[in-house]
């Protein structure tokens, strides 16, 4: 009982009446006991004092404009500290909100809590329309992990350890809480409430491997003539970053970071067959995921992108053994912690082990020599208005310039350019729309960021994707966050260019043209920037990161310049029906 009794409250009611405490503060003990020190959130009944209470007991209350950026900054929040990030959120409209971070919280594998007040459940559960009335954990249920309510102050220590341990451990994701607002007032006696807490002993337990599927998945790798690993966004958030890289070097295999798995190591790593990726998948004859699902990213392990069918072995290390053979056999399963999982099969390679056949290294090489070159004069280019190529290349220079820096990217060319063109050299430094490619996660994830590392943030958005947490900037602008947003602005989705055929509206992808998001920051006294040439962009950029404060760079791009959907035009449906001559 020591770190409880550890506790002090500010409230001055509660110091007027030592012997008492109450759901408020239960739930603020419950979470400080844990090591939660970040509550994300968007005030309101039944949660105000809640988060005004948190702040007074040295809790960090970071306010949004919008629920789904906190809910984005607490998933975040939990990939890059392996705690789970938690969102605050009033009733009904504020929970739906967030519900979206959740689910996205969930289908990534992030852990994070959203706790949500919700009205009385005497009048929520008789329908008889009570204040922003709703059956919110049975909306929760579906999209996330696991939801729980609490009805009773003395259940919140439980209520809280079960949502920490159901966020953290084996596959992480989301958790729903459920606080009626009677909750928060309930009284207790201090003593009891204190003894009620509990301090969660080892959320996410190493699961190690048995030690037959070590010998089988090694037994596999050893006979591959093209071996090849593909780390995943799990492997990024094991926090495993020395046993991977030893496991890449000593085997001498190469490997294929997926996107959030960049810089894991660097990606300049002389085993990264990163800019060899499409021969690196299709060529290879046994792939080793590690923290990586075999979905639509991967093609499923099947089709156009692999090899001939049945030519391709797969080895899968993943906590979640649900996971193996969802798509294709996996013939060597390994599920464990990868922290473990890497660890096994690094000690069972033991001295004697082979490298991987010179001719397959060799062919690698030369494809990725041979892209590099071929990208190398577009990122030079000079034509103005700027090509995307041109206006990454300058924001290439500037990462591998500031590595420690955390670059968040979103949009369609946007994000396939930045995420090809800019090299990654630490781990988890790129985060991005995951999964779902999903729109909206850039300032939550920046906010986040920020907040959680203290690190300079680096925002690369198209100027479509910026629009659905655009004003949060204000909220960087408010908590003086050092983030610096590159908007590029090609005055729509995917291209600028399109028209109504009818000639009645502006057509269906575009935006006002030459629109000036730089104004937007600066309303709320940031610095805004109009760039046209990847110089200025250069200067921009690296000036607002000398000075550690929020700006926003309008950067114009070609509206000519981008493809329908990025790199995924393909997933488009086409009509049935034959256009007429
Ligand atoms: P990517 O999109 O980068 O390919 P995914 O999100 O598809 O990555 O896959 C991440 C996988 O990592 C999930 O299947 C998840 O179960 C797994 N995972 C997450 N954390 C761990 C861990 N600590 N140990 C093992 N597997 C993990
Ligand atoms: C929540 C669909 C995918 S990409 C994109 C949209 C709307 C925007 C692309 O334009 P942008 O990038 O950002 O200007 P660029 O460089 O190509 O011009 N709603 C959600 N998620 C997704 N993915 C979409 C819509 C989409
Ligand atoms: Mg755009």
């Amino acid at each position: 009982m020591t770190a409880v009794a550890k506790i002090v409250h500010t409230n001055p009611e509660v110091e007027a009446e030592p012997d008492l405490t109450d759901g408020f503060h239960l739930v603020i003990d419950a979470l400080k006991l844990n090591g939660i020190e970040t509550i994300y959130g968007v005030p309101g009944i039944p949660i105000t004092d809640l988060g005004r209470m948190a702040q007074a007991e040295g809790m960090r209350v970071i306010s949004f404009r919008h629920e789904q950026h906190a809910g984005n900054a607490a998933a975040i929040a939990g990939f890059l500290t392996r705690k789970p990030g938690i969102c605050l959120t009033v009733s009904a409209p504020g929970f739906l909100n967030g519900l979206t971070a959740l689910a996205n919280a969930t289908t990534n594998c992030f852990p994070m809590i959203l706790i949500s007040g919700s009205s009385e459940r005497e009048i929520v559960d008789l329908q008889q329309g009570d204040y922003e009335e709703m059956d919110q954990l049975a909306i929760a249920k579906p999209l996330c992990k696991a939801a729980f309510r609490v009805l009773h102050a003395a259940d919140i220590g439980i209520g809280v350890a079960r949502a920490i341990r159901a966020a953290c451990s084996g596959r992480p994701g989301g958790v729903y809480l459920d606080l009626p607002a009677k909750l928060f007032s309930q009284v207790l006696d201090a003593e009891a409430g204190l003894k009620s807490l509990v301090k969660v002993i080892d959320p996410a337990p190493a699961q190690r491997p048995a030690p037959e599927a070590i010998e089988r998945a090694l037994a596999v790798l050893k006979a591959a003539r093209r071996p090849l690993i593909v780390l995943g966004k799990g492997a990024a958030y094991a926090q495993a970053d020395d046993a991977i890289r030893a496991l890449v070097e000593t085997s001498g295999i190469p490997y294929v970071p997926m996107s959030m798995a960049k810089g894991l190591l660097p990606d300049t790593h002389p085993l990264s067959a990163g800019a060899a990726r499409s021969t690196a998948l299709k060529d290879s004859d046994v792939v080793l995921l590690i923290g990586a699902r075999l979905n639509w990213l991967l093609s499923h392990g099947k089709g156009k992108s692999w090899g001939e069918p049945g030519s391709t072995k797969f080895i899968q290390i993943d906590i979640e053994p649900r996971e193996m053979d969802s798509n294709v056999e996996i013939v060597a399963p390994v599920v464990g912690d990868i922290a473990s999982c890497v660890q096994a099969l690094l000690d069972g390679m033991g001295r004697g082990w082979q490298q991987p056949p010179a001719d397959w290294i060799a062919t690698l090489n030369a494809k990725r020599e041979a892209n590099i070159a071929k990208m190398a004069p577009k990122l030079m280019s000079n034509a103005s208005p700027m090509t995307f190529h041109a206006a990454l290349g300058a924001l290439r220079t500037i990462v591998k310039e500031r590595p420690d820096a955390i670059l968040v990217n979103e949009g369609a060319n946007t994000l396939d350019l930045a995420r090809g063109i800019i090299d990654m050299y630490q781990p988890r430094k790129r985060l991005d729309v995951g999964t779902w490619g999903i729109m909206g996660i850039g300032m939550g994830f920046a906010v986040a960021a920020a907040v959680e590392t203290g690190k300079p943030v680096l925002c690369v958005e198209g100027d479509s994707a910026f629009g659905f947490s655009g004003m949060e900037v204000e909220t960087i602008c408010r908590y003086g966050l050092p983030v610096c947003i590159v908007v590029f602005n090609n005055n729509g989705i995917y291209r600028g260019t399109d028209t109504d055929p009818t000639g009645r509206d502006p057509a269906t992808t575009v935006f006002v043209p030459d629109s000036r998001y730089d104004r937007m920051m600066e309303a709320f006294g940031g610095t805004g920037y109009h760039v046209t040439t990847p110089d200025e962009l250069t200067r921009a950029v690296n000036a607002t990161m000398d000075s550690g404060r929020p700006a926003l760079i309008n950067a114009v791009i070609d509206p000519a310049a981008g493809s329908e959907s990025g790199n995924i035009g393909s997933l488009n449906p086409q009509s049935g029906i034959k256009k007429k001559k």
